[in-house]
Formats: C-alpha cells, structure tokens, sequence
C-alpha cells in the first residue's frame, strides 16, 4: 500500500505557470524508422519535418502527433552531430520534455533565480509563420526542459520545420473501423529515474524550479523492500496537467528495475511515458497487431475476489480485460485502466504506458505488486535480477 499526503495547498500566484507538454524529443539511431514505428504502431501522423534538404546539416527530425501529444524524432546525419554523442552515451531515449509557458522570460529567469542551470537563453526563432521564443533548462542526467511559447507561431512546429504528408497511410484502416482513428490524445505524465538517494533532491528541485507540489500518491521505504525495489514520489503543476513521478532504486532483495535502467542508460533519465487514451481496449488491440509487446499479467489478478470487490463496476466487463492484460485500479475520486509496454527499444530503458482515467487522479497504487512482479519477470529474463 502506498502512503497519502494532504495535498499542499496553493500560496499565491504561480512562480512557473506551464500549459502542458509541449512535445517529447527522441534521439535515436535512425530517426526515419523510429518516425515509421511511431506511426504505424501507436497511430501517430507525421505532421513536420526538418534535414539536410532544408539546410539543417546536423540532424534528420521527424515531427508526429496524436491529439495533443507531440513527439520529435531526431537522429544525427553525420558522426559529430549532437544527437550522436547522446546516443553514443544512452542508445535511444528522450532528451527533452519541452513545456509549454506562457512567458519564457519569466519561467527562465524564475528558474535561473532558483538554481536551475541555464542550457539556452531566451531567444526568438522566426520563419514566414512567425516568431517562437525558447528557452531550455537542465534536469536529471542529461535531460532538459525546453520552454516553448508558440503563441505568435503558425506553422507546423518550430521555425525550420516543413509540413510532411503522414508516413504511412491509416485513412483506410480508420474508414473500416480496424483502426481507431488517434490510439491516445495526450501525454498524462512523464517518469523520471535518478540515481539512489536523490528522489528528494529531484522532488526539491521541482518545488523551488516550478512551483511544483507533491501529489498523494507515492512508494515509500516501508513497501519498497517488500516487492517495488523503488521509491517514488509525484510531482506536478498547480493544474496537475503535468506530471512528474520520480523514482529512485531502493536497496532490496533483488536488483531494482531502475538500476537496470541507470546502468543500461548510462544514468538517469526518462523511464516512462504514460499516454492518455480514451478507449484503452481499442488501442491496445490496434498496438498488439502492430507489434507492440505488453507487460503480462497472470489470471490470478483477474481470478481474485479481493481485487473485484475493490474495482466494483468499471466500463467494460473484466472477461475483455483479462483477455488484454489491462490492469484496474480504483480509489476515492474513480477509477483507471492502465497498461505496460515491454521496453521499446533493445535495452531495458524507455517503455510506454496507456492509461484510461475515470475520475482517478492516481497512477494505479493498487496496480503496483501485479505491475513490479511482471517489470521482474522480465529482468530475470534478461538476466539482469
Ligand atoms: O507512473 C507510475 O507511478 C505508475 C507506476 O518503475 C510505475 O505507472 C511506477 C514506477 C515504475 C513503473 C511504473
Ligand atoms: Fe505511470
């Protein structure tokens, strides 16, 4: 069971308003066919794209999107290219979540002020659609934050980028119902893996940075010995639109799930992007015959009278939920579906959650033994326990 925490209430005006997720940045290998997997296995749509053949010599960046949730794939064109010394240092994995701001200026400066370290000062970038400011900050490992106003912009991204035609083709799968027409709408929240000890720091930072606050929900030292192998603790904005749950490995029996991350990515890093989507059942059946592999869960935590009596009545009988290995979870405010992707790439690093929400604020706590028990089959496969 996890801990509460009164929810801490808000004291004057926000330090660091942010209105979303801008957009998750990619670096990867090959940033063509990471951009084809993105759109033919989550269903998202090539909407911009920058390279060699607009002058941006260093990088080839595919921009796709799925409702609001943006993703930026970026690979190096050339061995001395930015992306090719992350990925030298962390194979594929996210380098950046960009948040949306109101005002750069004041976000940076706010930031500055609080002991952030600056990555890039505040500037504009301008093309025939207008003008974006940025800014970017450093966080965990070697991630950053970029801050985006688009408010003056028009175009398809950033300034650069040109409009792309989908890579591939879904109009007909979506027109005979095989496809559902967007498998998730918004990035719900982004996890965070740091080294050992360092979750409060992290936790500290988002408070002091961004005016983050503390949500209940969180994995203490009591239960992470038992079955976690982890703590985490959730950070999130006043609107609690973004959401930053930060995990730390805790000394256990076995080897924790993110050390394994922190060895296999070189350090911390994002470890897990939760994506909103409003027919889970549809989007993981659209998934799986893709191709994505999920996390299994045994027919024992469907089978057991415990868990249906706490779940009571969700929106799809629990039969259509076994068969997909969708997990349930309820607390005071409603319910969640939720489910895991294996990780998404050939080491054990980033991987994706789809999440259903019904009034649940959490992230599924009644989930956890069932989610870190099938996360350590998975190690013990790889030998990595
Ligand atoms: O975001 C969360 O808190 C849930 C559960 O290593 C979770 O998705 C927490 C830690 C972890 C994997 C999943
Ligand atoms: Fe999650």
């Amino acid at each position: 069971m996890t801990q509460t925490l009164p929810a801490r209430p808000q004291t004057g005006r926000d330090p660091f308003p942010v209105s979303g997720v801008d957009h998750l940045r990619f670096l990867v290998g090959n940033a063509r066919q990471t951009a084809h997997y993105y759109s033919t296995a989550f269903g998202m749509t090539c909407v911009a794209y920058r390279g060699p053949e607009q002058g941006y010599r260093d990088h080839a960046e595919y921009v796709l999107t799925s409702g609001s949730a943006r993703f930026v794939i970026t690979g190096a064109v050339h061995a001395g290219a930015p992306a090719a010394a992350h990925v030298a240092a962390h194979s594929d994995g996210v380098s950046d979540i960009a948040l949306s701001v109101p005002d750069v200026d004041a976000a940076w400066a706010h930031a500055i002020a609080a002991g952030a370290a600056g990555l890039e000062e505040p500037h504009d970038v301008t093309d025939a659609h207008g003008t974006v400011r940025l800014a970017a900050i450093a966080t965990y490992g070697d991630t950053r934050h970029t801050l985006v106003d688009r408010s003056r912009y028009t175009g398809p991204f950033l300034p650069g980028f040109v409009a792309r035609a989908p890579i591939v083709d879904r109009s007909a799968a979506i027109a005979a119902g095989v496809q559902p027409k967007r498998f998730f709408q918004a990035v719900d929240h982004v996890v965070g893996n740091v080294e050992l000890g360092k979750m409060d720091e992290w936790v500290e930072f988002y408070r002091r940075v961004m005016g983050f606050t503390n949500m209940a929900e969180f994995i203490g030292d009591d239960i992470a010995t038992d079955y976690s192998a982890l703590m985490s603790k959730v950070v999130a904005d006043g609107t609690r639109k973004v959401k930053f749950p930060l995990n730390e490995p805790a000394v256990s029996k076995r080897k924790s799930q993110i050390d394994e991350y922190l060895e296999f990515y070189g350090g911390p890093g994002p470890q897990h992007i939760a994506v909103a989507t409003n027919d889970i059942i549809r989007s993981v059946d659209a998934m799986r015959a893709a191709g994505v592999e999920f996390l299994d869960t045994p027919d024992s935590y469907y089978d057991d009278p415990e868990l249906r009596a706490r779940i009571g009545t969700v929106r799809a009988p629990i039969e259509e939920l076994k068969a997909r290995r969708i997990l349930v979870d309820r607390d005071e405010d409603g319910y969640l579906l939720q489910i895991f992707t294996k990780p998404v790439q050939d080491r054990p690093t980033v991987f994706f959650e789809l999440i259903e929400r019904h009034g649940s604020l959490g992230f599924g706590k009644g989930n956890f033994k069932a989610l870190f028990e099938a996360i350590e089959r998975e190690q013990e496969l790889r030998g990595n326990l």
